[in-house]
């Protein structure tokens, strides 16, 4: 093999890995039970997009004696330029993700988002390429066989295959850009934000929201949420919800619906960060304040640590005293001025504004007081168990 049909294979198995580690980690599947492999499939995806940065880049040599050679032929050097401007666009949001830069644009569109979608564009150009190549091959094959029209024929249907395929990708490119736009998914446009989302809990009476949540001070938040869980969604009903305060405290308590709705609540505006990469801006929650729940309980002199459980029976987190006590860190009913749907961890999840959403539990159905420190669910499959957003640490 030459140099350069090696640096094409290369490239061709960076990619490879780079699509397959993609779609695993963008797929619900590897949360519940094959939860613990996220981890080595977001390295593999880094090591994947390292091979391929650098793969790239050595590709700019051989580009640059082609550029040359191809003077006059617009289409190939807009071709080149494409390529390099999809990998660069690809890399460079894919450092982000790793450091948890934030780009923010218009609605709905994240780091995360930048970066699926330039590498939808990159996939639809590279499976372009491979079947364009592959028709290649194959008429030369059968131009080597001699079968007849040697010349014209295949030619002309070759350009007709290349025409519409390109039609197609940008088709597809086009309707994936679009959807994102449009601030994507599976959500419905026509309904209200937090109605898009499916919600099957029933609970009596419905949170009566307080001045600054109807109509939100925020204005209604901005961004896209993916509906993440790694259970079934649990959905509650007011009749058996309880909640519970216990631990190393004086006054351990379990709270009906009614009771819990009774603690006074407060309105505050917050944006809400996923470590993958998106980030929802200034939504409006409304819910207790977790100092309330910490007098409530009178915690003992022992307690260091705060544990949260989640009704789904499986996720946890965790925050040290200190953290818990910040003023923003709350159990929230309502965003927006609407009952947090269940599919965003209503009737109640829990908000830390400061810190990585993996921190902010859904379905929250009681609150520990403990000495010890406890590793949370995906703290203990690798995230950093103090999640700090850049810039935010107290
Ligand atoms: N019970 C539970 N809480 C959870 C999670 C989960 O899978 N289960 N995912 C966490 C993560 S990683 C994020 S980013 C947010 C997502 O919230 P959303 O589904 O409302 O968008 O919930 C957090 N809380
Ligand atoms: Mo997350």
């Amino acid at each position: 093999m030459g140099r350069s049909s090696r640096l094409h294979v290369l490239h061709a198995v960076a990619m490879f890995l780079l699509i397959l580690s993609g779609l695993m980690l963008s797929s619900q599947s590897f949360r519940g039970t094959l939860a613990d492999l996220r981890i080595y499939l977001r390295y593999a995806h880094i090591i994947g997009g390292i091979i391929f940065a650098v793969t790239t880049a050595a590709y700019i040599g051989p580009l640059t004696v082609k550029w040359k050679a191809c003077a006059g032929q617009t289409m190939q050097k807009a071709g080149y330029i494409v390529f390099v401007f999809l990998a660069a666009g690809a890399f460079l949001t894919g450092v982000f993700l790793i450091f948890g830069i934030n780009i923010e644009t218009a609605d709905g569109l994240s780091t995360l988002n930048w970066h699926k979608g330039l590498a939808i564009i990159n996939i639809t150009a590279v499976l372009y390429h491979s079947l364009s190549e592959l028709v290649n091959f194959l008429t030369n094959l059968s131009n080597d066989m001699g079968s007849g029209n040697v010349d014209g024929g295949f030619q002309v249907d070759r350009r007709n295959f290349i025409r519409w395929s390109s039609v197609v990708a940008a088709l597809f490119g086009g309707g994936v850009i679009a959807n994102w736009l449009r601030g994507g998914g599976n959500e419905n446009p026509f309904l209200n934000k937090a109605t898009r989302f499916a919600n099957c809990n029933q609970m009596e009476p419905p949170p009566s929201p307080n001045l600054g949540s109807v109509p939100p001070i925020g204005g209604g938040y901005e961004g896209k949420f993916e509906v993440f869980t790694v259970t079934k969604i649990p959905c509650a009903n007011s009749d058996s919800w309880q909640f519970r305060l216990f631990g190393l405290v004086d006054q351990p308590l379990t709270l009906s619906w009614k009771e819990f709705l009774e603690i006074p609540r407060k309105v505050q505006i917050s944006d809400f960060y996923c470590v993958t990469g998106w980030t929802v801006y200034h939504a409006t929650y409304e819910g207790i304040p977790l100092s309330r729940f910490i007098d409530l309980a009178k915690i003992n002199p022992q307690v260091r640590y705060v544990k949260f459980y989640s009704a789904d029976g499986l996720y946890t987190s965790a925050l040290s005293l200190e953290q818990a006590k910040m003023e923003d860190v709350m159990v929230a009913v309502l965003m927006d001025g609407e009952p947090i749907p269940s599919d965003l961890g209503g009737p109640a999840r829990l908000i830390v504004p400061k810190m990585y959403a993996y921190k902010g539990v859904k379905w929250i159905n009681a609150i520990e007081f403990i000495a010890e420190p406890h590793i949370g669910y995906w703290e203990s499959r690798g995230y950093e168990n103090d999640a700090w957003v850049k810039g935010k640490q107290i």
